[in-house]
């Protein structure tokens, strides 16, 4: 018997549990985890546990198990189900994506990685150098991704703080031709500020750590990371998370020389006052900041200082309070890192797009599409960021109710199946509460930053108050004012599909403005290094010009949200969900409420209910023919029915399993697990015998 059909390692397919129950569920994943076996499938979504160790099973000699192979022929693996996108774009021409989803630290980057390496591993057998150069830039792109995207925080050393979807697109051939990647809302705040424990983003500290003497001194950059105000916020400057940086190289990031150490130095600029005027303390460090954005150091003191503005037909320098300037100043710093993110995302492509491809020669160019996102997450204190990303986790939920039930659906209907509804929680509600038109929390968000004068974020949680006070998901003291957990003025709670999070709006307002004086932005493109200058094309536009309100951060995300939706539904989807074990990152320990907790808001019983009250197993004729053939007389070596349709169904009548199976166009559906397993019995008696008979055969003795 094979290792995933034997019972001493739990179920391998969680439909084939002997009842749906939360524990039977549980019992199987903590006894599978236990024994090592971390991912487990629901019919074709995989669970995935994070094992918190390094795990032998990615290597070369797994690769070639899983290879061209059907999914239930091998143990359940990431491998299989990057494979079944494969083959379904391959062979069907479909465009699939994987989505990968599950809480923070649950192991969503390093599965969208192994997903990756196996496509690059099963592609491009004839060696193809045009084809060795994309892949191999695509795998080496997230090296660059993380260094700049990824930073320590209290749940996730290495945690994506932007979102990534990845296509890569195929030729007729199935070789990986180019790619594309998408990039979604970099929580640029963590560039001047990190809660207690946590980091600004890896690259900083690479570089701090990791640059030569000399690279450092013509950079005017300190080897002491506890130098920089900017980046010891969080109290954790220890790099405790290595990783090489050597694929920088190959991106060309000249950015990452200048733009980086003019963030570092920035946050050590401070302002005073001598009278009324504002003054900049350190003013070695503008000097240092003029070098590196290649401009004149007077330029920066002036936009760091004045605001132009343009009063009637005036233009006049309106100095800024040490308050305004250092608002300004940390805007800056944060701007210019966002940008230089985004440039990078940007060059990647270039490099990696699909070029000389014409479809008339080369037939249809298919694509596999794979979403790492930034996991649903609460932390001690949760701000606009949080609320952004958990915002869009609602949305990837949402999607998956959608897609998991459509498609069981399409199916049974494309087959001319009837089909039974089964109860859920779709998360529908709290998507609308945010994103709702007029009547949602951004709606209400963008309302108060839309009003004249000075909006300060308890107004705007006034607004939320009278508009939402009814709605089941949103609570705030003043709705509920026994509720000591919450502060007045300062907080609001949304009940999550993943659990309640407590947000304080102090800075909603500002994030969601995302104002940069339009000062900063000239001096940028008047800087005489061509990249910066590239990068604020906006610069070149004078005060009297700047007129419209640009599209405010939280608009700006959804919409993204919105589209990233809306092109992962119109493919074929495929999904790895993942399960953060505990909370103290250890390969030991399957903390039962914890992991209970995410099976309940991820929907996985559902699934395992949907996929079961339809049909637990699904095969094709053909393929159901070949694997039971020898049990049945009528078909066994060969049948000589009209079709392999009437030829399955002699066989199922043979077995008497008629009750339990139903006949679609082309495919046979198996109600119960059972009776898969009353085949899988049959057919391994019936190949012990055969195989008894061939050896006696080849001895002779027959
Ligand atoms: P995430 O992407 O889901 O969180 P990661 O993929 O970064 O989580 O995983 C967190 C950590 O768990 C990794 O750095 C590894 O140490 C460990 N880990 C995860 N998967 C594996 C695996 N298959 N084998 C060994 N170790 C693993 V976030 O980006 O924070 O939402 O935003
Ligand atoms: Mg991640």
């Amino acid at each position: 018997m094979a290792e995933h059909e034997s019972q001493e390692f739990g179920k391998a397919d969680f439909v084939l549990l002997d009842s749906v129950s939360l524990e039977e569920f549980m019992a199987n994943l903590k006894l599978r985890f236990e024994k090592g076996r971390i991912y487990t499938y629901i019919g074709e979504v995989v669970v995935s546990v994070n094992p918190y160790r390094a795990m032998n099973i990615y290597g070369r000699d797994t690769i070639e198990q899983y290879k061209g192979r059907e999914l239930y022929e091998r143990p359940p693996h990431l491998f299989a189900i990057a494979d079944a996108a494969y083959k379904a774009m391959k062979r069907r021409n479909k465009d699939t994506c994987i989505v990968i989803s599950g809480e923070s630290g649950a192991g969503k980057t390093e599965a969208s990685k192994y997903i990756m390496q196996y496509i690059a591993a099963i592609t491009n057998p004839g060696q193809r150098a045009e084809v060795e150069r994309v892949k191999n830039m695509l795998l080496k792109s997230n090296c660059v991704l993380e260094a700049f995207g990824n930073a320590k925080t209290n749940r996730n050393d290495n945690s994506s703080r932007f979102g990534k979807y990845m296509d890569i697109n195929f030729d007729f051939k199935g070789d990986p031709i180019g790619g594309h990647i998408n990039n979604y809302l970099l929580e640029k705040s963590r560039v001047i500020f990190q809660q207690e424990g946590e980091r600004s983003f890896h690259s900083f500290y690479q570089m701090v750590k990791g640059g030569s003497e000399s690279l450092l001194r013509s950079l005017h950059v300190s080897k002491d990371p506890t130098a920089y105000s900017y980046i010891k916020v969080g109290g954790q400057v220890k790099v405790g998370y290595h990783r090489s940086i050597s694929a920088l190289t190959l991106c060309n990031v000249l950015v990452f020389l200048y733009l980086s150490p003019c963030d570092l130095s920035q946050g050590n600029l401070t302002f005073g006052v001598d009278g009324d005027t504002t003054l900049i303390e350190n003013s070695k460090v503008v000097a240092v900041i003029g070098v590196l954005l290649a401009t004149k150091e007077e330029n920066v003191g002036k936009a760091l200082l004045y605001r132009t503005v343009a009063t009637g037909r005036d233009v006049i320098d309106k100095q800024h309070t040490t308050q305004e300037a250092s608002y300004g100043r940390d805007a800056l710093a944060k701007a210019m890192y966002e940008r230089m993110f985004c440039w990078i995302v940007g060059r990647i492509n270039d490099v990696i797009e699909v070029k000389n491809y014409d479809a008339k020669v080369h037939g249809k160019n298919t694509v596999i599409g794979v979403l790492d996102i930034y996991g649903f997450e609460i932390f001690q204190n949760n701000s606009f960021e949080q609320f952004c990303i958990n915002y869009c986790n609602e949305k990837l939920q949402q999607l998956f109710i959608q897609l998991v039930l459509r498609q069981e659906q399409e199916e049974y209907q494309r087959e001319g199946i009837p089909w039974k509804h089964i109860d859920y929680f779709n998360n529908q509600i709290i998507v609308d509460l945010v994103e709702l038109q007029h009547k949602g929390i951004f709606s209400v968000l963008d309302e108060a930053c839309m009003t004249v004068g000075k909006v300060t974020d308890e107004v705007f949680l006034q607004g939320l108050n009278s508009k939402l006070a009814k709605h089941a998901h949103y609570t705030s003291r003043k709705l509920s004012p026994t509720d000591k957990s919450l502060e007045f003025d300062r907080d609001f709670r949304i009940r999550h599909y993943a659990g309640d999070v407590v947000y304080s709006v102090v800075g909603f307002i500002d994030k969601n403005k995302d104002t940069l004086f339009q000062d900063f932005k000239r001096l940028l493109y008047n800087s005489s290094n061509p990249v910066l200058k590239m990068m604020w094309p906006e610069g070149k536009l004078s005060i009297t010009e700047v007129t419209k309100r640009p599209l405010t951060a939280a608009t700006l995300f959804k919409n993204s949200m919105i589209a990233l939706v809306e092109n992962l539904a119109c493919k074929e989807p495929y999904y790895v969900r993942c399960i953060k074990p505990n909370d103290v990152k250890s390969p030991l320990l399957f903390e039962y409420e914890r992991c209970r907790h995410q099976v309940e808001y991820l929907g996985l019983l559902e699934n395992v209910r949907v996929r079961r009250a339809g049909f637990a197993n699904r095969q094709e004729y053909p393929r159901f023919l070949q694997r039971y053939k020898m049990i049945s007389e009528f078909t066994w070596p060969n049948h000589d029915l009209p079709s392999d349709k009437e030829a399955v169904k002699r066989l199922v009548q043979g077995c008497g399993f008629e009750h339990d199976v139903a006949y679609g166009k082309t495919k046979v559906f198996v109600r119960t697990p059972r009776t898969l397993f009353c085949l899988e019995e049959q057919r391994d008696e019936m190949v012990g015998r055969i195989v008894l008979f061939l050896q006696k055969v080849w001895r002779g003795t027959i």
